[in-house]
């Protein structure tokens, strides 16, 4: 089904890491899509990302899926009373010539039911689908939070992003 050619490069993009991956056909660029290390192959795992729309009009991220986790959902993560939840998303709009960034304790991806475990190095693989730009596969890269020291990392579950 994935009939779009994804073009994997190596660039630099201010602030960000030096070896960031983009990911992008014509209508849309996929940029650093990275998760945390998870501690065992059971479980979820949230999936951070910019998205670029270089078209004129408005799409949308509809769904994610992998050959890996159960299913993929999207989520928002929000603050009811106090405490911090996420909830599934329908979709995540992207307005024309804007960077969306998928960033955490904010929008994401979840992968749900993980079939194996997300090691740190080791690419895992994702399809992102959209309305109008369609199914682009791509690889994750597992690694921690720009910010986050080694020693914060203890890999725990869903609700803490
Ligand atoms: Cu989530």
């Amino acid at each position: 089904m994935n009939r779009l050619i994804a073009a994997a490069m190596f660039v630099s993009v201010g602030g960000v890491a030096a070896n960031a991956h983009i990911y992008a056909n014509k209508d849309i660029a996929i940029i650093h899509p990275w998760a945390r290390p998870t501690p065992d192959a059971a479980g979820n795992a949230a999936v951070y990302v910019s998205l670029t729309n270089n078209t004129g009009a408005v799409d949308r991220l509809i769904g994610a899926s992998s050959a890996l986790a159960e299913r993929v959902e999207l989520h928002e993560t929000v603050a009811d009373d106090g405490v911090i939840a996420m909830r599934p998303i329908g979709s995540i709009a992207l307005q024309p010539g804007t960077l969306t960034g998928l960033k955490p304790g904010e929008k994401h991806i979840m992968l749900v039911g993980l079939k194996t475990k997300l090691e740190e190095g080791k690419p895992f693989p994702l399809t992102l689908s959209f309305e109008t730009a369609g199914d682009i596969p791509i690889e994750l890269q597992v690694t921690r939070g720009p910010s986050e020291k080694p020693a914060a990392v203890t890999g725990q579950g869903v609700h803490h992003h």
